[in-house]
Formats: C-alpha cells, sequence, structure tokens
C-alpha cells in the first residue's frame, strides 16, 4: 500500500476503495438516487478527485432524456471543480492536494486533433457514451453492480476518477462554487464566440438559445467587440439576464409570423455576420444559418444535436458564402486552455456571478433538474 503525507496529520491512499454519495440514475427518465457508491483507486494514468462544487448543465438532462446516448446505471455531472485525492501510476501532470477541473473533452496531447493548433476533439473524448475509462472498465460500484462513468467525468459524486488527460490544474485561489462553470457551459459558450466564430469587433451577432451557454456566447461576443447582439428565446423571462450580461435586444419566435431569419435581416439591414444555435434543435440549427449573412456570415452550432437525428438543408445556404461551423467545449484546448480561463477569471476579466442563479445541497439535485425544465434556472450549482 503507498501512503502519501500532503500534510501533518493527512493521509492519502492511493490504493484504497472510497465508500462516498453518488447521485446514481439507475434508468432513463429517472430521478436521481442518492446511493453510497464505492469508488475504486486510480489506475496508472488515472486520478481520483474530492469532487468540491458541481454546475448543473443542459447536457445532464440529454443523458436523462434519452437525447444523448448514455448507458445505465450512470453516474452523470461534468462540470465541476475538485482537489486531487490520490494519482495512479505514471501521472506526472496533478498532485494530490492540487485544485483541479476535470474535462469532459480530454486533451491526450498525442493524437491528430490535439497535435493540430486548431483541433480539440481529442481520441480520448467519449463521444459514443462508452461509459468506461480507457481500459474498458469502470472505477464506480453500486450495489454490487458496476455504474457507468458519463463523459469521462461523472462528478455527481463525492469522488470520481478520469483519465490524467481529462483532469486539469488550476490556481489554489480560485473559488470552487464559481469556476466549476469553467469546466463546461461558460467556456463552451465564451470559445464559440471568442475562438470559433472569431467575432469581430464592431459586428452584429444573433444568439439563439437564452441558457447558461447561450448567454456565456453573448459575454462572448461582447468581449469581442461586437456591437450588436440579438438573444433571441422562446421563454421570454431569459431576457433581463441576457440584457444584463451585453444583449443589446431580444426577441421571442412567438411574435411573429415570419420566419425569424426575415425578422433579424429587417431588423439588422441584412447586416448579422455571426449567429450562434445554443439551443440542441435541428429547426434552429437551420433557422440560425439562415439568419446569418448570405454572403459573408457565419454560423456555429454550440447546441448538442440529438441523437440519431439526420437534418436537411437547402444547399444554396452555403453555396451563397455563409460559413457553418460547430464546435464542443468552444474550441478550447481543455488542459491547456481551463487554467488560463481561471486565471483570466480571477483578473475579473469576466464575470461568472450573472450565470449562477442558485446554489444547492447535493441531496436537492432533483430541486436542481426541476428548476431547468421549468426554464427558471440559468446555472445551478451543487455544493459536495
Ligand atoms: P438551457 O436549457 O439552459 O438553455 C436552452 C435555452 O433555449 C432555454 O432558455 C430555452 O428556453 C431556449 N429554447 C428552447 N427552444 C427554443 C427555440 N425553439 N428557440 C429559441 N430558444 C429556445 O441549456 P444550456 O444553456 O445548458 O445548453 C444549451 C445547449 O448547449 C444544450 O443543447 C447543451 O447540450 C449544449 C451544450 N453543448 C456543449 C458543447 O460542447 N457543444 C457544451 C455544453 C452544452
Ligand atoms: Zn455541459
Ligand atoms: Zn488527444
Amino acid at each position: 500500500m503507498i501512503f502519501l503525507f500532503v500534510s501533518p496529520g493527512v493521509i492519502i491512499s492511493s490504493d484504497i476503495v472510497i465508500k462516498c454519495k453518488a447521485a446514481v440514475l439507475w434508468g432513463l427518465k429517472q430521478p436521481f438516487s442518492i446511493e453510497e457508491v464505492e469508488v475504486a483507486p486510480p489506475k496508472a494514468c488515472e486520478v481520483r478527485i474530492k469532487i468540491l462544487a458541481t454546475g448543473i448543465c443542459r447536457t445532464d438532462e440529454h443523458a436523462i432524456s434519452g437525447a444523448m446516448t448514455t448507458k445505465f446505471p450512470v453516474i452523470v455531472g461534468h462540470e465541476a471543480t475538485g482537489v486531487v485525492e490520490s494519482i495512479g501510476e505514471g501521472v506526472t501532470s496533478v498532485k494530490p492536494g492540487d485544485k483541479v477541473i476535470p474535462l469532459f473533452l480530454p486533451q491526450c496531447g498525442k493524437c491528430s486533433s490535439c497535435i493540430n493548433p486548431n483541433g480539440n476533439l481529442c481520441v480520448k473524448a467519449d463521444v459514443t457514451g462508452k461509459g468506461v475509462l480507457s481500459d474498458g472498465t469502470t472505477r464506480f460500484t453500486c450495489k454490487g453492480k458496476p455504474v457507468y462513468h458519463f463523459m469521462n467525468t461523472s462528478t455527481f459524486s463525492e469522488y470520481t476518477v478520469v483519465d490524467e488527460s481529462s483532469v486539469t490544474k488550476i490556481d489554489a485561489n480560485a473559488p470552487p462554487e464559481k469556476v466549476c462553470l469553467i469546466g463546461c457551459g461558460f467556456s463552451t459558450g465564451y470559445g464559440a464566440a471568442m475562438k470559433t466564430a472569431k467575432v469581430t469587433p464592431g459586428s452584429t451577432c444573433a444568439v439563439f438559445g437564452l441558457g447558461g451557454v447561450g448567454l456565456s456566447v453573448i459575454m462572448g461576443c461582447k468581449s469581442a467587440g461586437a456591437s450588436r447582439i440579438i438573444g433571441i428565446d422562446l421563454n421570454k423571462s431569459k431576457f433581463e439576464k441576457a440584457k444584463a450580461v451585453g444583449a443589446t435586444e431580444c426577441i421571442s419566435p412567438k411574435d411573429y409570423t415570419k420566419p425569424i431569419s426575415e425578422v433579424l435581416s429587417e431588423m439588422t439591414d441584412n447586416s448579422v455576420g455571426y449567429t450562434f444555435e445554443v439551443v440542441g434543435r435541428l429547426e434552429t440549427m437551420i433557422d440560425a444559418l439562415a439568419s446569418c449573412h448570405l454572403s459573408y456570415g457565419t454560423s456555429v452550432v454550440v447546441g448538442a444535436p440529438p441523437s440519431s437525428k439526420m437534418l436537411t438543408y437547402d444547399p444554396m445556404l452555403l453555396f451563397t458564402g455563409r460559413t457553418w461551423k460547430g464546435c464542443v467545449f468552444g474550441g478550447w484546448k481543455s488542459k491547456d486552455d481551463v487554467p488560463k480561463l481561471v486565471s483570466d477569471f480571477l483578473a475579473k476579466k469576466f464575470d461568472l456571478d450573472q450565470l449562477i442563479t442558485h446554489v444547492l445541497h447535493f441531496k436537492d439535485i432533483n430541486e436542481g433538474f426541476e428548476l431547468l425544465s421549468q426554464g427558471k434556472s440559468i446555472r445551478s450549482v451543487i455544493l459536495m
């Protein structure tokens, strides 16, 4: 047995099984059940993390609803801050006691996406919902049954185990209950504007969907110097927050009979340079594409597409000159860029408070998902 002494009186063991609480989903469309789970020690090149705070993202709900393929039972959650409890053999980039953010999009540093300066979809990402770590097994057990991982992270647990490529060290002074949003929602939206679309100063942007990710797109458009940012949502209660983070005006498609692309064109004298789909629906993906300028516009798909769904579109939309892009995690290279984003937050380059509408105790996790489904929350943060 290996014991690592991190500070007087604290012993960390890298080969004991930890018993702790986790929110287990036993099946599709079921509520979370807080269970005692066993978390196996990290194997070679793995890291066991004590989770401190974790946000609730729509992508977690996609797993519950079946919009995203997932194996059950599963521990979801992917937007968190934690502290390294122990490390497996060969781990060099983090050590016990380090404050970290788990990365649902890994960065192995070796695959073709990681090597290319413009790529970030690392080959180690669990895009098909395998739910296991690199060796094909899980580190979670509940009532004698293996429990699957989710997007390499599984943060709705007091402890989790991730591959070394799925965790990055952050500034020890970062407040965990805020910077957890850098683990997904904030970085995804902010990067979609700053890094993927590369919004230019003075431009006009339109953002479809004003949840936590959409509001972060608005923050990115504003930072990039856009002069007009139009927020679009069916739920008008989202407008006030959208304006507070930088939207110059907000509209609801429900208020118009004509296509939203025509509405936006008329509002802006046909000058929408950038559009962002941040809902995750095929119809809004086409609406967003059609809404950017036919010749020089760029549209970015940020919302997660529903599994096994295809869409048809008029190729004339692209033939005329539009650019259609997508991005996972805002296009950031996770292990390199997340610590920099945390430093930017500490340097007050952006504000995360505006995105956090609720702070909940872990036992109230079902309430957090209820708030999301009722459209009452932007981000709920769970304290473990
Ligand atoms: P959210 O549910 O908080 O926000 C979605 C918003 O869209 C809500 O305000 C809805 O009212 C609004 N909406 C629903 N239907 C429409 C419509 N037809 N027209 C306009 N607005 C509508 O979700 P979120 O902000 O947490 O996530 C948004 C999407 O981004 C979701 O699909 C999620 O899975 C995806 C996502 N992608 C990545 C990535 O890496 N690409 C990361 C994180 C989240
Ligand atoms: Zn997310
Ligand atoms: Zn890689």
